[in-house]
């Protein structure tokens, strides 16, 4: 039986602290699992489900974007893989009698934990204009709200629509597809939160926003570089192939203000030894002080330059343009403000220097320790300055490794879910579909927000996510929701962007990755796309989660239908009947996919899928505006701490998926029974007189003079860099204000921001 979701709430958050743990995974993580999926899927359904994980038949791992390996064993998992899976085919139902017992103004003083553990959404639910309740609503007459909205306003681009990243291609490329045919780019989605500095700054400089290497190279590589990333919790099965890597004779560099554990040691729970003894995975750890990281690849690529025969100069010369400008720059690079910037000695950046000189093959790897900073997309050009320098890009065993987050976020953007399309992919839809799609740009995340805190926008629509809670700039962002006059939701799992609504809102209840997609042209499947560019179909095995669930493509070809009627160029109803024949259209419009239905279905589809063309991974052809690989040359940047102030980063614990709570531990560094924490070095504590275990607010300062202030937080002396502190988002969320983004990304700049600690009131 799976145990009843908790019922008192807030839930109850008083941290327990014990030391950090040196290695992930192993025996611990498997039982703590079991204990998590059971209590939502009971015995049975736990085993059912998970056996299905990943699968050549079975649906894609809604966790993270890590790619598969093509042989794997039947029992592989990862431990937050499985959580994730729990959380979704969870036994718990969130019905409309739940709604008639709590009041939206009720809800809306929930936790997110408390909110996700309530269960699956079962029916669709209306909170009409004044109204203090959802009430259940048929799809008929929600879709006729939606259009009644849209028909309402003055243009297309007073909505928006949002994407999540699990979102899967068909339905992805039905949204956008909609949202064009509408007249409007406004297609924010979760990755301008979180890789757009990635893509951003890979577009410029080699011609592709996506990564440049396959599993089978980082098995490869010699030297492989984790900058701004915590695998052990965040891409778990990341470390079995760090461990490959090991075992072939690679060495690791981990840059992180954080001793993570999973990048110490990795006890892999699928071999004996491995669980036994645990393998250490880190030969040199740089405890890089937050936002240093352009500093510390600036001065490599200054004393790479200097030494004789280092660069690979044919490359260089061959394949890559501005390298002057930038050598220029390069040289600059001063050892004492290097020093300053990462926190790091002199000794430790000579030692990665001999490791990056002794390696043939490199590849870094990175996520949002480098992604979300104001100079995140610099930091990110200068770390491609650094592959190209030795002709790292595009051969074997070396490249550019951005991690994704989201399952199917990489993919989702290949689908055309942006707010700045390229003309090459407007094009190939006109050609495709008869309509003229527009050509301004839409709106981002931020600019979204924007667009509704001013009346510009009235309409939101999201696919997915939690975006209130998701957002930088808590308060701006519910002020805004407010504002709307239609919210909608298609939605798994309650959440609190359901409880912070419009004038009036729509929860739209979807099927999840694990369950049946049954059409009127018979049993469907979908397909995903993972941080590697290989491509997949998912397939879902359970039984819904209700009768009144609606796929996510079933839902834009209804609301498609209604808001534009028999004027549009679109045959969806015949995309809703038969998932195949929305392939047929993507293999014509999206390049790359010719030919999409054979090749994911047939036998050449293999287990890990087909592979994206990747023009300087596959021929080192850089598809930029220069035609060659772009050397790039920023001045460097790093955070100004002001005194007796720290750098905060906000940032996952290991019981969490982004928004979504599976519990209040974070195991691997030592946390229980609490998230309101906030992790700062005891040299940092003690000038600052705040003592392990007192009680503190946060708050924020940025140059608005806004103050921003996140209450009651329990201090916990920790390891990290000095000068910098830790907590976790979404708690944190209200913090980063809304004009603290990334240049060029406009990513909201969440790993860096200056705060002050005050005593609590009740402390
Ligand atoms: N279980 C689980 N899996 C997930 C997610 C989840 O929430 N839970 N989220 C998914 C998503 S959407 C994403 S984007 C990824 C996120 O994956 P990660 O990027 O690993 O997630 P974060 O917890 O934000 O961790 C950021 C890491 O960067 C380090 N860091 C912070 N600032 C700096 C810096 O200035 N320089 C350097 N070098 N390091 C820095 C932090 O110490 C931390 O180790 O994970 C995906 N997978
Ligand atoms: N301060 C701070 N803010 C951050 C970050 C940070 O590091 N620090 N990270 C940023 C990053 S990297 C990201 S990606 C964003 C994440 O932003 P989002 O993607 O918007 O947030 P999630 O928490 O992943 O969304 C969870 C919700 O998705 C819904 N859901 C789950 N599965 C499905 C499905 O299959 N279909 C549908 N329709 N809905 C589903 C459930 O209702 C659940 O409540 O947050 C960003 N915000
Ligand atoms: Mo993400």
């Amino acid at each position: 039986m799976a145990s009843k979701p908790p019922t008192g709430d807030p839930v109850q958050d008083a941290p327990q602290v014990a030391e950090p743990k040196h290695a992930a995974a192993g025996l611990p993580a498997i039982g703590h699992t079991l204990r998590i999926a059971q209590q939502q899927m009971g015995v049975r359904r736990t085993a059912l489900t998970l056996l299905r994980v990943n699968q050549k038949d079975g649906f894609d791992c809604p966790g993270c974007a890590w790619p598969e390996p093509e042989h794997r064993h039947t029992a592989e998992f990862c431990e937050n893989g499985a959580k994730a899976v729990a959380e979704e085919a969870t036994l718990r139902r969130v019905t409309p009698e739940f709604f008639a017992a709590h009041s939206v103004a009720d809800l809306a003083t929930r936790s997110g934990y408390w909110l996700g553990q309530q269960g699956r959404l079962t029916h669709p639910m209306y909170l009409p204009e004044g109204g203090e309740h959802y009430e259940p609503v048929t799809w008929e007459r929600a879709f006729d709200i939606i259009a009644e909205e849209i028909t309402a306003l003055g243009s297309p681009d007073e909505a928006v629509f949002y994407t999540s990243g699990r979102t899967s291609n068909e339905a992805a490329f039905l949204y956008q597809l909609f949202a064009r045919e509408l007249g409007t780019n406004n297609l924010p989605d979760c990755s301008n939160m979180c890789h757009e500095s990635s893509g951003s700054a890979l577009s410029e400089t080699l011609g592709v926003g996506k990564g440049s290497v396959l599993l089978e190279d980082l098995h490869k590589a010699d030297l492989i570089i984790v900058a701004g990333q915590n695998p052990g919790t965040n891409h778990p099965r990341m470390l079995s192939a760090l461990e490959k890597a090991k075992a072939n004779g690679a060495q690791i560099i981990s840059v992180n203000p954080l001793p993570e554990a999973g990048l110490e040691r990795f006890k892999n729970p699928q071999t004996p030894q491995g669980m036994l003894k645990g393998a250490a995975l880190t030969d040199l750890f740089l405890q890089i002080r937050i936002g240093g990281d352009q500093a510390l690849f600036r001065l490599l690529n200054k004393l790479v330059l200097q030494t004789e025969g280092a660069v690979d100069e044919e490359f260089v010369h061959e394949h890559t343009h501005g390298f002057e400008e930038f050598a220029e720059a390069a040289r600059a690079a001063d050892w004492e403000e290097t020093l300053t910037a990462t926190g790091l000695t002199r000794e430790e950046i000579e030692k990665a220097l001999d490791m990056v000189l002794a390696s043939e093959r490199t590849i870094v790897c990175w996520a949002m320790g480098l992604t979300q900073h104001k100079h995140a997309v610099p930091t990110i050009r200068e770390v491609v300055n650094f592959l190209l320098l030795r002709g790292n890009i595009g051969r074997p065993g070396a490249g550019v490794c951005p991690v994704r987050g989201h399952s199917n976020v990489q993919g989702d953007r290949t689908m055309g879910i942006f707010e700045r399309p390229a003309p090459a992919f407007l094009d190939a839809l006109e050609k495709e579909f008869g309509f003229a799609p527009p050509r301004r740009h839409g709106f981002d995340v931020v600019r979204a927000i924007r667009a509704l805190r001013d009346g510009e926008a009235k309409v939101f629509f999201a696919m997915g996510g939690n975006f209130v809670s998701a957002s930088p700039d808590t308060e701006v962002t519910e002020a805004a929701m407010r504002r709307a006059r239609l919210t909608v939701h298609v939605s798994t799992k309650l959440n609190r962007s359901h409880t912070i609504t419009g004038a009036r809102a729509l929860i739209l209840p979807t099927l999840g990755r694990t369950e049946r997609d049954v059409q009127s042209g018979g049993e469907q499947f979908v397909t995903v796309e993972d941080s590697m560019g290989m491509v997949h179909a998912s397939r879902g095995r359970l039984a819904p989660a209700s009768p009144h669930l609606l796929s996510e493509p079933a839902i834009v070809c209804r609301l498609a239908r209604r808001v534009l009627g028999a004027g549009s160029r679109v045959p969806w109803e015949e995309f809703e009947k038969d998932y195949a024949a929305i392939r047929d259209r993507i293999a014509r419009v999206v390049p790359g996919f010719e030919d999409f239905n054979a090749r994911v279905t047939g036998s050449a589809g293999r287990p890990g899928g087909f592979a994206l063309p990747h023009a300087p991974r596959d021929e080192r052809r850089f598809p930029t505006a220069t035609g060659k690989a772009n050397f790039t040359a920023a001045p460097v940047e790093y955070p100004e701490l002001p005194l007796g102030r720290l750098l905060l980063q906000t940032l996952r614990s290991h019981d969490q998926y982004n928004t979504t709570i599976y519990g209040l531990d974070d195991r691997y560094r030592g946390i229980r029974n609490g998230r309101r924490v906030v992790l700062v070095h005891p040299e940092d504590a003690r000038a600052l007189n705040v003592a392990d275990g007192s009680y503190v607010d946060l708050v924020g300062e940025w140059k608005d003079g806004v103050e921003r202030r996140a209450p009651g937080f329990r201090v916990v002396h920790y390891p990290t860099a000095r000068g910098c502190a830790a907590a976790y988002y979404p708690e944190t969320n209200v913090l980063v204000p809304l004009d603290a983004t990334a240049d060029t990304s406009n990513t909201p700049a969440s790993k860096s921001v200056v705060v002050r600690l005050e005593q609590s009131a009740a402390d």
